[in-house]
């Protein structure tokens, strides 16, 4: 039985990195991003059956019928993984209300939501649950507080998860400083030259949901050789 994944901010960076290794594993796809054109594209690269979706996490019709279309078509869920994020770096005393709210919005309110609109379909299929969090998920640095406060309540919401549903794997995933598009930069923008790569974090979630199926890996801190350990 081939198994069903859904990924949300699928469009680029580490998304479109892991719908690619996804759909190489095997996996059918539900691939959602609000730039549906460039999801349809990839639908037509990808050798497994894939569903392109119009998603927009802060909005919870959108959630709802993302969640409702994948069941739809595939009939079951075996994976959810909620990607998408936005960065915005600004010393608190000078970030505005609205990126405030933003941030909170995409990577908080939008991860609750997707799960809890996939939670019915994981139970059923004792599924995983993925969150990409980030290795600041248990620290903060000067510019970071908004970011970081959103990625320790994203670990917050894991772990009660976690507790609260012991029949599906959740897993936070915590990656290091990574070459995407990520904070409005560019891949291969100068000074990312030691960034670990998009593909990097897509091959560390395969190894992990390689493991057997008894086997629960809670959380994953994976980061570029050439950074700072930091804690
Ligand atoms: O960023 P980027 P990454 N509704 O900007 C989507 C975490 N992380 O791949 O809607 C739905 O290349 C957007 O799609 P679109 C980070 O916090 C990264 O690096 O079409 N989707 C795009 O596909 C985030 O959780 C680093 O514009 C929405 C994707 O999100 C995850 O990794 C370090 C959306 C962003 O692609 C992926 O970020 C770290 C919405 N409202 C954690 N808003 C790093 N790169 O260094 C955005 O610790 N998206």
């Amino acid at each position: 039985m081939e198994k069903v994944a859904a990924l949300t901010g699928a469009s680029r960076g580490i998304g479109a990195h892991l719908a690619e290794a996804l759909s190489h594993a095997g996996y059918k796809l539900a691939i959602g991003s609000r730039d549906h054109e460039t999801l349809v594209h990839m639908a037509h690269e990808l050798t497994t059956e894939v569903l392109p979706f119009p998603l927009d996490v802060t909005d919870l019709d959108s959630i709802q019928s993302f969640a409702d279309a994948t069941i739809h078509q595939f009939g079951r869920v075996d994976l959810v993984i909620n990607n998408a994020g936005v960065g915005i770096f600004k010393r608190l005393d000078e970030l505005r209300r609205p990126d405030f709210r933003k941030i909170f919005s995409v990577n908080v309110e939008g991860a609750w939501l997707v799960s809890r609109a996939f939670l019915p379909e994981l139970q059923r299929s004792r599924g995983t649950l993925v969150m990409m969090s980030s290795d600041v998920s248990t620290r903060t640095f000067e510019t970071g507080g908004a970011y970081c406060a959103s990625k320790f309540a994203l670990r917050a919401i894991t772990r009660t998860l976690q507790i609260e549903h012991p029949g599906i794997r959740v897993l936070e995933l915590r990656p290091g400083a990574t070459d995407t598009y990520f904070a409005d930069s560019l891949p291969g923008a100068p000074g990312k030259e030691w960034f670990l790569s998009p593909k990097d974090v897509a091959d560390t979630l395969l190894s992990v949901l390689s493991l057997p199926d008894n086997v629960r890996v809670e959380e994953v801190v994976v980061r570029s050789r050439e950074q700072t350990p930091e804690f």
